[in-house]
């Protein structure tokens, strides 16, 4: 029997680096994994530089190519633009697309400021296209089963929230800049970077929001050496002597408290040696507790306080079970997923939402939200009358 072709999802994505190569992967393999309501067709992709977004296209699968984002965002072909781009550019690109119709796809966070993202979450109310901010790490099977526990009731009301996002591509002072450690192109460092995922993965998975924070920023290494080459994450390569400042926060870490009434710590930094993407995820409640971290992703430990205690314990629960959010669609038991796997989940549920003309999730308002907590810790951490120094020892 031969399946009727599902209806075309034109896709055109801005930005091809590290974020795009991501999404070009998840777009391409979310059709052979899931059976998706749309065929996610990989119609465009735009760049600055004709040939090397000419060569991206042909390694990562897109038809054809653009020099201009707007050309992209005025395709006929094109019904979901897929933003990624640094945070400098997402606002504008948010609002041309759906100003135009199309649905719209925007990487993390979703903007520099709140008045951006203020201004994005007004565009999309109004739309015909369907927006969502890409918090990836929601999509993890073993996150998904952490809320599953908290919603059902599984470790009560949810007094701490111990939040870690810890990485340590720029400990070494000698590694050069990229637009990564510059205000204007990112808006903020470590904290809108990586915080930004603990700040949404935290409320995601507790039901509730931060309602106040108390924080400290520092940029530890402020000056670097400009970068002659890109790759990954950073500079590779800086061979001019030259140097820059960097301009954003190399760590945050700050308190919150939480909608309903738990306390919570949030840390991100890219100076924890030794640390290459540790999100880490502790909720303790009245019930039981739960632990996740992103370097062992698989695996959620949760400790259920009925238990008798000389039985209870920590369980390390394995996450690859078809029962399990996303994992039927893959490996058999034990056979576990990677970094990779959430973003086609993104795209999954993206697709299966914009067929039933449904709200994605996280929507451009929950982007929003995570952009106010990065702006209250700003706002804090510059506040420098609530720091409490110790009392001067009497002579
Ligand atoms: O998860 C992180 C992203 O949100 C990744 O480690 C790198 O930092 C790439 O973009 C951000």
């Amino acid at each position: 029997m031969t399946l009727a072709p599902q209806p075309r999802l034109g896709v055109g994505m801005v930005g091809y680096a590290f974020m795009g190569v991501a999404h070009s992967q998840a777009w391409r393999t979310a059709p052979r994994f899931f059976d998706l309501p749309l065929t996610p067709d990989l119609t465009v992709v735009a760049g600055r530089n004709a040939d090397a977004v000419r060569a991206a296209a042909d390694r990562l699968g897109w038809r054809d190519v653009e020099t201009d984002w707007k050309a992209l965002v005025a395709r006929d072909d094109v019904d979901l633009v897929d933003i990624c781009t640094p945070g400098d550019t997402h606002a504008d690109i948010a609002l041309a697309a759906l100003a135009a119709g199309k649905h719209v796809l925007c990487e993390k966070p979703l903007a520099n400021t709140v008045a951006e993202a203020e201004a994005m979450v007004a565009a999309a109310t109004g739309a015909t296209g369907l927006a969502m901010v890409g918090f990836t790490y929601r999509r993890v099977p073993a996150v998904q089963l952490a809320r599953t526990l908290v919603e059902q009731g599984r470790i009560g009301t949810v007094r701490h929230v111990r939040a870690q996002y810890l990485q340590d591509w720029i400990a070494d002072p000698a590694v050069p800049l990229s637009w990564r450690l510059d205000k204007q192109k990112a808006g903020s460092g470590a904290l809108g970077d990586i915080g930004a995922h603990v700040v949404d993965l935290a409320q995601f998975v507790t039901g509730e929001t931060l309602t106040g924070v108390s924080a400290m920023l520092e940029t530890f290494v402020r000056e670097r050496p400009v970068a002659d080459q890109f790759s990954g994450l950073s500079g590779t390569g800086s061979t001019s002597g030259a140097t820059g400042p960097v301009t954003v926060d190399d760590a945050a870490v700050f308190l919150a408290r939480l909608s309903g009434g738990g306390l919570a710590t949030f840390e991100a930094t890219r100076f924890a040696s030794g640390r290459k993407n540790a999100i880490r995820l502790e909720v303790n409640g009245s019930a039981g507790s739960l632990a996740f971290d992103f370097e062992d992703m698989n695996v959620l430990h949760y400790f259920d306080a009925s238990q008798p205690a000389w039985e209870a314990g920590f369980r390390r629960i394995v996450v690859t079970e078809p029962e399990h959010a996303y994992v039927g669609a893959w490996w058999p038991p034990g056979h576990g997923l990677g970094y990779e796997h959430a973003f086609t989940h993104q795209v999954v549920d993206l697709v299966d939402a914009l067929a039933a003309n449904r709200q994605p999730t996280p929507s451009f308002a929950d982007g929003l939200q995570v952009q106010r907590v990065l702006d209250a810790v700003e706002r804090s951490a510059a506040d420098e009358s609530r720091w409490t120094p110790l009392n001067e020892p009497a002579e």
